[in-house]
């Protein structure tokens, strides 16, 4: 065989560039559109975690993302590798992840070839980018190119390379392009503009009771501790949305999650709110329980692209452009000193010891209410595990965990899919090696990519899957009851998922008593490795979110 150095073919010129654009893990499955490509990519020292699923692999390359602040990688073959990815494209999409996917294309060359199809429209229909590269000798720069697109829009960029182009020897010499890291502009921070910065101190001045509220956006630029301290300056609170829980969790005045999610506590003092100042926020319609949250207050607007509307309502009434940290310091030093009033010794006790949802509810003997589960997780997990939550009924509870920083959670929901946890949990090991990782998930979910537990076994991924296991679609469940319809369609009773999960070669447990978890969290610390707890729970303890939906349904139950 003819070394690569020496004669080298179009496909491991390909591999070099990515390597170039410093790409340390790929998330791959094989085809003929996409395997050498790859295989060049291993030997050239990218760590490759082969999935079992292609929409597992960029599903997981979103969360190694989210985790990182960088690209994140994967590989499909052309035709149907390609087709499987119409649900974590539209997901990357909508959470602003930036990726770059290597997609092979059918061969040029061919008049037919069975897995044709045209990928760009498939592509672009989900709001990603298609670039098909046809011309060798661009390849690389276009490489680059993809790169630098991914991280300035924010958004997946899919390559399509013909699999015969790839396989070419590479014509005439060759030199690696400028990478896309010192190509991208190097800028500073951008402070307000003082004009828009002393109007928005005015409607400060003037509001009564304040909540800041803080995005993604407020924790990619380190604005933690200034809005902290522009709260504290306003006699105000504290919130996040939901993917920026954990940004303010040792702060005795913050409300936790601010959207659908809130707890009680939140949504009484929201409703108090005058004013919400809501930075680095994308104002997302879940993030306003979709304005029910703060009916009576004003949206001040601190961030670097400033909107009025966002999915579909009018989200914010005035805006200060700056970036987060920035803007948050100069609107502090901005406002004058004021006593404490709504902050209080008896908020801060409130806050600290009311339940979420205090509502009382009687699961059926030997199935759990699953706050009950959640405040034992709570307790027994350590407090430095990385905690990632997937979707579903049970995702409410599992927004719960109130005594861990941002650092630790990974949160991703825009698109609403199910079965995406136990990729975002593998994306999230990938990204933090080294540490454990553990996944909230419903049974429903889970078992939508349940063969990606072979994958996490192979790869000796140090995974903890813990299941809410409601032997249904409980989101569908409770919405049909409610409705009068029968739930037949979504009730599926419990599988052993604990012996499933031997079956892939992992632990195993059904957790029938909760007093059982210190012991189980203590012998998977000790063991590491990879595990799925079931956990039963009742079909009959419903959610604030559903309660808020369909009123009539505790009622109906009973
Ligand atoms: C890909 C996809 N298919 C279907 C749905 C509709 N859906 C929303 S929640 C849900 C049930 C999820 O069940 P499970 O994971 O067991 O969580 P639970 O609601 O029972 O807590 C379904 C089917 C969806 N959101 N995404
Ligand atoms: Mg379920």
């Amino acid at each position: 065989m003819t070394s690569p150095e020496a004669a080298p073919k179009v496909f491991d010129i390909l591999a070099r560039v990515f390597r170039q654009e410093g790409v340390e893990t790929c998330f791959a499955l094989l085809g003929d559109a996409n395997m050498n490509f790859a295989t060049r990519l291993a030997e050239q020292g990218c760590r490759m975690i082969y999935v079992r699923h292609e929409h597992c692999a960029v599903a997981a390359a979103m969360a190694y993302a989210r985790k990182t602040s960088d690209i994140g990688v994967a590989t499909v073959t052309c035709g149907p590798g390609l087709t499987q990815l119409m649900t974590a494209l539209p997901a990357a999409v909508r959470a602003r992840l930036p990726l770059v996917v290597f997609a092979g294309e059918a061969p040029l060359k061919s008049s037919w070839y069975n897995q044709a199809i045209d990928q760009a429209p498939l592509v672009t229909a989900t709001g990603a980018a298609y670039h098909a590269l046809h011309l060798p000798e661009r390849m690389p720069v276009a490489i680059r190119d993809a790169f630098l697109q991914a991280r300035r829009e924010r958004r997946p960029v899919v390559l399509g390379v013909p699999f015969d182009l790839q396989n070419r020897a590479w014509a005439g010499d060759f030199a690696l392009p400028e990478p896309s890291a010192a190509l991208l502009p190097k800028l500073s921070a951008v402070p307000p503009n003082p004009d828009d910065l002393a109007r928005a101190a005015e409607m400060v001045t003037g509001a009564r009771r304040i909540v800041v509220m803080a995005g993604l956006g407020a924790a990619e630029a380190r604005a933690g501790a200034a809005c902290r301290a522009l709260a504290d300056r306003c006699d105000g609170l504290l919130a996040t949305t939901l993917p920026a829980r954990g940004l303010f969790h040792d702060d005795p005045f913050c409300l936790g999650v601010a959207g659908g999610f809130s707890s009680d506590t939140a949504r009484d003092c929201l409703a108090e709110a005058d004013l919400v100042i809501a930075i680095g926020c994308s104002l997302a319609r879940h993030n306003a329980d979709g304005g029910a949250l703060w009916p009576d207050a004003k949206v001040l607007q601190i961030d670097l692209d400033p909107i009025t509307i966002s999915q579909g309502r009018i989200a914010a009434d005035a805006h200060l452009r700056a970036d987060a940290r920035l803007g948050a310091e100069a609107l502090t030093q901005a406002l004058p000193a004021r006593p404490a009033t709504w902050r209080s010794a008896a908020l801060a006790e409130r806050i600290r010891t009311a339940p979420a949802d205090g509502s009382a509810f009687a699961p059926e003997p030997g199935l759990h209410d699953p706050r009950d589960v959640v405040a034992a997780l709570e307790a027994a997990l350590p407090a430095d595990w990385q905690m990632v939550n997937s979707s579903g009924h049970c995702s409410y509870y599992f927004a719960h965990m109130p005594s861990r920083p941002f650092e630790r959670f990974l949160t991703i929901r825009e698109f609403g899919a199910i079965g995406n946890g136990i990729s975002f949990a593998m994306g999230a090991a990938a990204a933090c090696p080294g540490d454990t990782v553990v996944m909230f998930d419903g049974d429903g979910s889970l078992l939508m990519h349940v063969q990606e537990l072979e994958t996490i076994r192979r790869h000796g991924l140090n995974v903890l899957i813990v299941v809410l296991n409601d032997g249904a679609y409980g989101s569908e469940i409770h919405k049909l009851r409610a409705e009068g319809l029968s739930d037949a369609g979504a009730v599926f009773g419990r599988p052993d998922l604990a012996a499933i999960a031997r079956g892939f070669g992992i632990g195993g447990e059904t957790v029938t008593d909760l007093d059982a978890l210190p012991g189980l969290v203590e012998d998977f610390a000790r063991t590491g490795g990879a595990a799925v707890w079931d956990v039963p729970i009742s079909d009959r303890v419903y959610s604030p979110v559903i309660r808020r939906a369909h009123p009539g349904i505790v009622s109906a139950m009973k």
